[in-house]
């Protein structure tokens, strides 16, 4: 809490007692039930370990009935609750750090600077209910690719199972190793394959949700078509624990590619980005899997840090970069396709410069790029981390008006406050990742930043956050992308499901 001076402690939340402890020693297991100081470090803080929850307790619940009875009694004991997958939830609040607590962070953890919510941390002592021991599949149409599973499953683990049945899970997350699939729907995560499976608003067929009465909401509904009355489950998707726990989820996976390929192409312009977009949704349309873009600033910082081993096999440093991934049933045709697309460009003069996978290992080279970016951002010191969504002509624009700014005011560049500003992100999804490197964080430093990218943002009929949610940082700003009616509808929900509050207070909303 001290990370937000602005947040009290809410005092209707009861304080936890021996007579709690002893209810929770009731239902659970002893191995489900976390107290030890050392224990609940983990528990208490982000990937980062900088930002510290205080909460006293840590319920591990193996069973759907064991989750109602922990939220039943907490509703009725007013005992707030942060629910929690793989704590890789990204929306982050910029903190004051002096140097050295940067540097022992750059090495915290997966040597990643995520300016973290704390979207599932505690910002109190909420109790944290972990559902890690929920890591179970429960069932598998191979016929239809209806996937039905804990929430606590692991994203990597479902591609995998799915993999060996010749599935693939609809989304990939940089974070696939560790998040949870109920924290992803909680997130509403997009992620890399979103351009061509859709959103989880898409392709979640039903959710097992407890509210916080305890009641348990069974929709874990596998039919791809259901018209009856209100699509409830939407409500809990993005909802990021604030309305019950996801308990368990129903998904349509579809069927896994036998041909991939993969290119990286050398680009001038951003305009040249656009062109080639275009071509490839002609062109390449129905085997379009994946179209990612990144800037120099963000190859120059993967290459200086060598993350995840990453080169770049076009050897030279193009202003820009992307990275076109195709999906199909047949190589032979899908080859012919993409090379007509690649001679193409390079005919027109629209592509510089472009490399084919050749291989499985090539691919993930490639790949690797990509995904090293957040971390190799992240050694460039303290980054200021924004995940915007706008139209994809004026993608790239937020970047060039972020640094006109910077330079302008004089505040960029050798022994400045900033170092540089990096641009990457999901072309189509006009996804952008914008993030600023500073020497040291500090509140002149987000001052010059915010709210001006908020603004811009709203500006160009844009999102704060295309796909990483509120937390406790984007909540306050929410009116830069939703109207007052929109917000207070929001909270007449919130009111509705969980008149005491109790679930993940503090966040997602904006404060009262
Ligand atoms: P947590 O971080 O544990 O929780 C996230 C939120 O959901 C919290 O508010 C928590 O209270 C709530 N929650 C968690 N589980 C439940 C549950 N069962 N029921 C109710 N509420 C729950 N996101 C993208 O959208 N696209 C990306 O490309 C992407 N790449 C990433 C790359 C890296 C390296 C990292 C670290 C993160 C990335 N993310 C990305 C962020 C992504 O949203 C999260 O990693 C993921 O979706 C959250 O899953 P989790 O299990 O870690 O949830
Ligand atoms: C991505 C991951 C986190 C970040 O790489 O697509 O969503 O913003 C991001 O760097
Ligand atoms: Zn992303």
């Amino acid at each position: 809490a001290d990370k937000f001076p602005h947040l009290k402690r809410d005092h209707s939340f009861k304080k936890l007692s021996e007579k709690d402890i002893s209810y929770f020693k009731s239902i659970l297991a002893s191995s489900s039930i976390t107290q030890d100081e050392e224990d609940l470090e983990i528990f208490n803080s982000d990937w980062l370990r900088k930002y510290r929850g205080q909460s006293k307790l840590v319920l591990k619940p193996s069973s759907t009935e064991q989750v109602s009875k922990i939220l039943k009694y907490c509703n009725e004991n007013r005992l707030a609750v942060v629910p929690q997958g793989g704590n890789t939830g990204l929306v982050g609040k910029v903190e004051k750090y002096d140097k050295e607590m940067q540097k022992q962070m750059l090495h915290a953890t997966h040597n990643a600077i995520y300016f973290i919510t704390g979207g599932s941390v505690p910002v109190f002592d909420e109790i944290v209910v972990s559902m890690s021991s929920m890591n179970s599949i429960r069932n598998f149409d191979p016929v239809s690719g209806a996937l039905v599973c804990d929430a606590g499953c692991i994203l990597e683990v479902l591609d995998k199972y799915l993999e060996e049945r010749g599935y693939i899970m609809p989304l990939d997350l940089g974070a696939k190793g560790s998040c949870h699939i109920g924290g992803n729907v909680s997130t509403n995560a997009g992620g890399l394959r979103l351009l061509r499976y859709g959103s989880l608003h898409g392709t979640v067929l039903g959710l097992e949700v407890v509210l916080p009465d305890g009641t348990i909401l069974d929709n874990l509904s596998t039919l791809r078509k259901d018209n009856t009355g209100y699509d409830l489950k939407q409500l809990f998707i993005g909802a990021e624990g604030t309305l019950g726990i996801v308990t368990g989820v129903s998904i349509l996976s579809p069927k896994r590619s036998k041909a991939i390929n993969v290119a990286l192409l050398g680009l001038n312009s951003f305009d040249q980005i656009q062109a080639t977009f275009k071509r490839s949704k002609d062109e390449l349309s129905e085997i379009l899997s994946a179209f990612e873009f990144w800037d120099q600033e963000a190859i120059k910082l993967v290459k200086e840090h060598l993350v995840a081993g990453a080169k770049d096999p076009l050897q030279s440093t193009y202003p820009f970069y992307v990275l076109v991934e195709t999906s199909g049933s047949n190589k032979d045709h899908d080859d012919y396709k993409l090379n007509n697309f690649l001679e193409g460009l390079m005919s027109d003069d629209i592509v510089q410069d472009g490399v084919v996978a050749q291989d499985t290992t090539q691919i993930h080279n490639l790949w690797a790029i990509r995904e090293g970016i957040p971390e190799a951002c992240s050694k460039a010191g303290a980054v200021y981390k924004y995940d915007i969504s706008m139209p994809v002509p004026v993608l790239y624009k937020a970047v060039e008006d972020m640094k006109e700014r910077l330079v302008s005011k004089e505040v960029i560049g050798d022994g400045k406050l900033f170092t540089s500003v990096i641009g990457y992100g999901h072309v189509g999804d006009g996804n952008l990742h914008l993030n600023v490197a500073a020497n040291e964080f500090s509140q002149e430093a987000t001052n010059l930043i915010e709210p001006f990218v908020f603004e811009w943002a709203a500006k160009h009929a844009g999102s704060i956050s295309a796909e990483h949610g509120l937390g406790v940082s984007r909540n306050n700003h929410l009116h830069y992308s939703k109207s007052p009616t929109m917000i207070q509808l929001m909270i007449k929900f919130k009111q509705l499901i969980d008149p005491n509050g109790i679930m993940n207070p503090y966040k997602y909303l904006p404060d009262v």
